[in-house]
């Protein structure tokens, strides 16, 4: 390796794979993967390649940006920036009380700066606000509040390196690098595991990359998993195929959950789903009968409504099946820079008190938080309401309201009605251009990096993580460009706590919440830098941040090793496959009538694309291959139907609004579909621009008519849409 090659971790998305980075004159070069990484093992994905270009994009904001009132955007010293968002953060305080300030923590918020989740946190918490919202409830928020209703193994799932088996609803690993399938490298792990005889099984609609792979696709209907599942978990309990001696020992609620899935019959099932009873038994016996492995749900059948209840079901089977590691086994990824665990062979029981409607209270259709955060998707309609406790200050970094939250005219209208908007960017995004304030901020490979992120991903649901405890810390490795003026993120939290006299208290991260951690309070005086943060938030990790700094290449970090203990003596702690409200919701599910197509005929289903992250990257060229525009993937036959033709132009209208798109053909989809990515396109008055810039596809959703109670989570796949052409000539006027 030259010496102008250095080492460091990829931060375009969450996977934070170890690439190398070849520097020259204090610029990168280039990127490409490390093929000595023994767990990444060489890969390097078009986002990462992009990394160099990206830091010195002319896109780039190298200052703070302040709106005047004629609407342009003039640069601003970032102090003066701080200054007057503080003197205007006070007067609002004073006057509203803490509740009128939200902050909006997006994903490039953790996946960019290891420390400015704990610096939010500690801000929020310093002038007395609990809204502080994130991406998770737009996300697969029932995968938390599910957990709540269910009840914890507290030792891990079976990890993907010892599973013969795996289940994949809606999740397209080898894209996303989600869950499913280890985020180090999926593809690789996928051949291997294939080879040593996984068994791979996928329901999605599409024939995902994912899904070409697989022993058995099944490509039902969007929105039917629930029912599936449910028929899945009828053919095991009626087949007996569950795993006696675990559920006998953890398990309750077996009998109401077999009353309850006794209405989905494979037949039943099959009718809905519009795929056959046979093919619904084969993935049942087949999950049942190959174990050990897992059964994954992503964002498609998440977002397709009953997020809670698709969760929940999910973790019925995978219990029933036992897929659970037991005392004496090995923990695959104990934490590195988290703090210790002790997993054990018990069950932690349900905590339903934390599942959803506790803490903070929102003022929208009954919501409040839940154990997946504050209801993001409620939070227009709360900054809209007018009276006592209104939300009148956001503050928003690393995430992209405009471009990602579900119904857009709802956002746009929420923040023309905002006292004060900051977006905290890289970029002039969609947010930045109706933000008051838009503070710039310094580029990954101009900051310190750890991977403190990716080891949360194990602890976030059954089937996420990899398979060995890895970590790694980079150095900054370039300045930020000549006469720039650029923070970080935490920096600007920091900057108002410091102006408006509070003090901040940083936690250490801990990832079962089952570790009690001990704050430090910051200097308030003396800013501390981010490598001082770095070592706050790791505080007597498994592995000490500086054992991990002397490996700048990255190290598996085996040692001590980390076992399951057995259960406690006297411990009764059960799981719960009963849950009464998820049973109810079930019963409800059983009822429903097939929907009458009427005047929408397709159904808008979502999907994600590897060479960019949600909204961030949509404007590269490095990145765009030539393909500037999110296209309407539509099967062939569909198309033809319609009498259009590649490339034209469309009109795709819900029952809240309508965008324009360009129509593709994907042989791979189910009839009657439309597939779209999220998070391309502007605001309405840029919908003629549709070819250059893409769609967006969250203004089709409807924040207050089609969501899930418990989280608020709006329907964002699975949206039924009536499709048009569009006369060009006029359209783009
Ligand atoms: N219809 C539909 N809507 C969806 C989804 C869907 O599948 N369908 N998916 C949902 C999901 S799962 C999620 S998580 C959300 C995502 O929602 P968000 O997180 O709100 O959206 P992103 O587009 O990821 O926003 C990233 C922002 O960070 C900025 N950025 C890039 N690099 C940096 C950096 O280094 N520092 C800082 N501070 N900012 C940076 C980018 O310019 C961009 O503005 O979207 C949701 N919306
Ligand atoms: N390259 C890249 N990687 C990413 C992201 C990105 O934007 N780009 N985003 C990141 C984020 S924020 C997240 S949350 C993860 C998400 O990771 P995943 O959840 O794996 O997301 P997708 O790749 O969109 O896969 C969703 C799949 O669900 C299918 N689907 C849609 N509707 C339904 C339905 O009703 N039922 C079923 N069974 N399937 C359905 C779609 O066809 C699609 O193949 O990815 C992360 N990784
Ligand atoms: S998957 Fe791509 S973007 Fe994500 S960390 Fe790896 S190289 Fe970077
Ligand atoms: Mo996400």
């Amino acid at each position: 390796m030259s010496g102008r090659w250095r080492h460091t971790i990829c931060r375009a998305c969450h996977a934070g794979c170890g690439v190398l980075v070849e520097v020259d004159g204090g610029q990168p070069l280039r990127v490409k993967g490390d093929p000595g990484n023994p767990l990444y093992r060489g890969f390097c994905c078009v986002k990462g390649q992009n990394m160099a270009a990206v830091q010195q994009s002319p896109r780039r904001l190298l200052h703070s940006q302040k709106r005047m009132p004629d609407g342009r955007y003039v640069d601003i010293p970032v102090e003066q920036a701080m200054d007057e968002i503080a003197g205007r953060l006070k007067s609002l305080l004073e006057e509203h009380g803490p509740r009128s300030v939200a902050t909006y923590s997006g994903t490039m918020a953790s996946n960019a700066g290891a420390a400015n989740g704990a610096v939010t946190t500690a801000f929020l918490k310093a002038i007395g606000s609990r809204m502080g919202f994130n991406s998770n409830t737009i996300d697969q928020p029932g995968k938390m509040v599910a957990a709540m209703l269910h009840g914890s193994w507290m030792a891990p799932p079976t990890p993907f390196s010892e599973a013969n088996v795996l289940m994949l609803v809606g999740a397209n690993p080898l894209v996303a690098m989600s869950g499913g399938i280890p985020h180090t490298n999926p593809g690789r792990s996928l051949t291997d595991a294939l080879a040593r005889g996984l068994k791979l099984l996928v329901i999605d609609p599409r024939r995902s990359e994912t899904a070409r792979r697989a022993h058995l696709h099944v490509q039902p209907r969007p929105g039917e998993d629930v029912a599936i599942l449910a028929g899945m978990l009828r053919v095991i309990l009626d087949g007996e195929l569950t795993d006696r001696a675990f559920v006998d020992a953890n398990v309750s609620g077996v009998e109401a959950l077999r009353e309850a899935v006794e209405p989905f019959a494979p037949a039943v099932v099959a009718q809905r789903a519009d795929i056959s009873a046979d093919t619904l038994v084969e993935l049942a016996r087949t999950f049942a009968t190959h174990g050990p492995g897992v059964a994954v749900a992503g964002t498609g059948p998440n977002m397709s409504a009953h997020t809670t209840l698709l969760e929940y079901l999910l973790r019925c089977l995978n219990t029933l099946c036992g897929r659970y590691q037991r005392a004496g086994d090995r923990m695959v990824e104990p934490p590195c820079l988290g703090q210790p665990q002790s997993p054990k062979a018990q069950a932690m029981p349900p905590m339903p008190q934390y599942a959803y409607g506790f803490g903070e209270k929102i003022r929208i259709r009954g919501l409040s938080n839940s154990a997946a955060g504050m209801p993001t998707a409620a939070l227009a309609e709360e900054i809209l309401l007018a009276g006592e406790g209104q939300v009148r200050v956001l503050i928003s970094h690393g995430g992209n309201p405009v471009a990602a939250w579900p119904d857009q005219l709802k956002t746009l209208e929420a923040f023309e009605a905002l006292d004060l908007l900051v977006q905290i960017d890289t970029k002039m995004s969609a947010t930045a251009g109706v933000a008051d304030y838009v503070i710039a901020v310094k580029h990954a490979l101009e900051v310190p990096g750890m991977t403190l992120g990716q080891e949360y991903l194990s602890a976030y649901a059954i089937g996420f993580g990899t398979t060995a405890p890895w970590a790694q810390y980079t150095e900054a490795l370039v300045e930020p460009p000549e006469g720039s003026d650029l923070i970080e993120d935490w920096e600007f939290f920091y900057g108002l706590a410091q102006r408006l006299g509070v003090q901040l208290v940083v936690k250490p991260v801990s990832f079962t919440g089952t570790v009690r951690v001990e704050g430090h309070a910051l200097d308030m005086i003396e800013k501390p830098s981010t490598e001082d943060l770095f070592d706050m938030v790791t505080k007597n990790s498994r592995i000490p941040l500086d054992e991990v700094r002397k490996h700048p290449a990255g190290a598996i970090f085996p040692d001590p090793p980390v076992v399951v203990a057995p259960k406690d003596e006297g411990w009764e702690g059960r799981l719960d496959v009963g849950n009464e409200v998820m049973m109810n919701d079930l019963a409800e599910v059983a009822r429903e009538e097939p929907t009458d197509i009427g005047e929408w005929p397709y159904r808008m289903v979502s999907r994600r694309q590897m060479n960019v992250l949600n909204s961030t990257g949509c404007d590269e060229p490095g990145q765009q291959r030539g393909l500037t525009t999110n296209p309407a993937y539509m099967h062939p036959d569909d198309i033809g139907a319609l009498g259009l033709e590649r490339g034209a132009l469309v009109e795709i209208r819900s029952a809240r609004a309508a965008i324009r798109g360009v129509i593709e053909a994907d042989a791979n989809l189910r009839r009657g579909l439309v597939s779209m990515t999220h998070s391309w396109g502007g605001a309405p008055s840029r919908d003629g621009e549709v070819r250059e810039i893409g769609a967006n596809t969250g203004r089709l959703s409807a924040v207050d008519s089609d969501y899930e109670r418990y989280t608020g989570l709006p329907r964002m796949s699975n949206i039924p849409v009536a499709i048009r052409k569009l006369d060009e000539s006029r359209a783009m006027s």
